[in-house]
């Protein structure tokens, strides 16, 4: 598989229900540059998030761009994805693995040192850390922040590469690079921005910029 960029994750915003909106935001995130897309969606059933995955994958294609899909597998095969997101309580990475075949991308959740641990054992392409900082974008099955200092005990002993999450900003994105984290994974600082395209851009300079002086 080639060397996958994932220094900045797109992570879409369920809470943005008009549709145009919804394909208005994500395309202004390519403008912008995100290295890759997530697509998040917990509350529509499966022929809506079939269709929304359907468009987000024409649009990811349009600007070249990676698209993952959080937690749902069957939807990631039915529109050749380029990979999935799933979390401890998902499908077992090894049978996700298995269905997806070695060259798409899995990511997997990680909230503590012990299942960083794991990790190292799975066939993971990343591990994403969750949450880094607090926020008010996920309330359900939530653990406690992790913190750069959390982040710095996983970057010791993890061997895979790390995308940090939650209640990640243009005022803590540098600080997170320095600490080893392979990129950031956002919602709101993208979704909810005045311009999306601007702060997708801005948050992609600090990382450029923090990673060169690493
Ligand atoms: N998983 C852990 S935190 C989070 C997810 C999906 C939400 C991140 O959203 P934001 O708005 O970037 O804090
Ligand atoms: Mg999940």
């Amino acid at each position: 598989m080639k060397q996958q960029d994932y220094s900045l994750m797109y992570v879409t915003d369920e809470r943005i229900t008009d549709n145009t909106a919804f394909l208005n935001v994500l395309e202004s995130s390519l403008k912008g540059g995100v290295s890759i897309v997530q697509l998040r969606e917990k509350k529509l059933n499966t022929k809506a998030f079939y269709i929304r995955a359907l468009a987000v994958k024409n649009l990811c294609l349009k600007y070249k761009t990676p698209l993952i899909i959080n937690d749902r597998i069957d939807i990631a095969l039915a529109i050749d994805a380029d990979g999935v997101h799933i979390g401890q309580k998902d499908m077992p990475v090894g049978l996700a693995r298995k269905l997806l075949g070695k060259n798409k991308i899995i990511g997997w959740s990680v909230s503590n040192i012990k299942q960083a641990l794991e990790a190292n054992h799975l066939d993971v392409n990343y591990i994403g850390i969750s949450p880094i900082f607090i926020t008010n974008t996920k309330t359900k099955d939530l653990d406690l922040p992790l913190g750069i200092e959390g982040l710095k005990e996983i970057k010791k002993i993890c061997s895979i590469p790390i995308i940090c999450i939650g209640g990640i900003n243009n005022k803590n994105t540098a600080s997170i690079i320095k600490h080893g984290s392979d990129g950031v994974a956002i919602v709101s600082a993208i979704s909810q921005a005045d311009n999306p395209e601007q702060a997708t851009a801005q948050l992609k300079e600090i990382i450029c910029q923090t990673g060169t002086k690493k």
